[in-house]
């Protein structure tokens, strides 16, 4: 029989293999990947500051006319009504009698009131989200003693979501922005940071957190090839956004460098269809490198569309949250 442990970092492990990516919509797509991922591991520091980069717009080519995020499923940040709850234990994904693992379940936009107790307690909540919805979810420690981490993850080994993961430093806020790619059954849970991926005996009665989800607005950068951009994400757990309409079905490549940067970003990119809510594809890693931190994305025949560009980072090191993405034609 599986410990909870096991159930949740089997999960997580499949979802993190998920990340690998290729290609594209249309016939001759490329892509590369290595089929490894970062594990995702604990510690370190929300850098925490800094805004998402402003949007800025710029003039299309002239082929097709831009539609910014005017076709996302926007909903304003404010206003929204929270659904409040506690959670209930056992919820730390430990098979039940039926073999069925022990979720919580949380109404989304809404908070959760939990504790990670007693010690290496894990809470995880079955969600409901949809293709291109994007999520900001933080995670505030009620204590001092809270370092909380924060994964939301897709339940399906075959599914297009890769994990989405933050983390913070004890009494600190874990902040996670998600753009969801596909459909899925979602899982999102909360732990200490400190015992990822490795139990630590973290925990206890005043490791409290309010954990909220709640709709965000997408504010992409809207870009016109060839162009090369540079960027930095406001904390390990946050994304940025970019979008393009069309390339006059000219073949193209979006890659993010980090290596060549000296950026601490591990990074994954993932392109999403805007009005068809589809996701194009994923890569977590280019090739170029030893390791995984740069990543390309790109194909031969695309067809004519809005898309979404989603940088991430999948790296624990908050460092240096810089990098560098360049949109170029075949
Ligand atoms: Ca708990
Ligand atoms: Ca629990
Ligand atoms: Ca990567």
């Amino acid at each position: 029989m599986r410990s909870s442990r096991s159930w949740f970092l089997l999960r997580h492990a499949v979802g993190l293999g998920l990340v690998t990516g290729s290609i594209c919509a249309g016939a001759a797509c490329s892509s590369s990947n290595d089929g490894t991922a970062t594990p995702d591991t604990s510690m370190g520091t929300d850098s925490g500051t800094g805004a998402t980069d402003a949007p800025t717009s710029s003039t299309q080519d002239g082929s097709s006319s831009q539609d910014g995020s005017s076709s996302q499923d926007a909903a304003t940040d404010a206003d929204q009504p929270l659904t409040v709850a506690n959670e209930v234990e056992p919820n730390g994904g430990m098979p039940t009698d039926a073999g069925t693992p022990a979720v919580g379940t949380m109404v989304l936009p809404g908070t959760m009131n939990g504790k990670i107790d007693p010690a290496n307690d894990a809470d995880l909540f079955s969600i409901q989200l949809a293709p291109g919805e994007f999520w900001d979810w933080t995670a505030t420690p009620t204590s001092a003693d809270l370092a909380p981490h924060v994964i939301i993850f897709d339940t399906n080994s075959a599914g297009m979501n890769p994990n989405v993961a933050g983390f913070a430093a004890a009494g600190a806020i874990a902040k996670v922005q998600h753009f969801v790619l596909s459909t899925g059954t979602f899982i999102v849970g909360v732990r200490d940071a400190r015992n990822v991926p490795t139990p630590t005996g973290k925990g206890g009665p005043t490791y409290g957190y309010a954990l909220t989800g709640k709709r965000a607005t997408p504010a992409p950068i809207a870009v016109t090839f060839p162009v090369t951009k540079t960027g930095k994400l406001a904390s390990v757990g946050s994304v940025d956004l970019y979008t393009f309409t069309g390339t006059n079905g000219q073949g193209f490549d979006v890659a993010v460098r980090a290596a060549s940067v000296s950026s601490t970003i591990d990074s994954r990119i993932s392109i999403f269809d805007i009005p068809a809510k589809k996701v194009i594809g994923t890569n977590d890693d280019d090739g170029s490198t030893p390791d995984t931190r740069d990543t390309k994305l790109g194909g031969a025949t695309p067809a004519p569309s809005t898309y979404m560009v989603i940088v991430e980072n999948e790296g624990t090191d908050p460092t240096d949250l810089s990098y560098e993405i360049q949109f170029s034609l075949r």
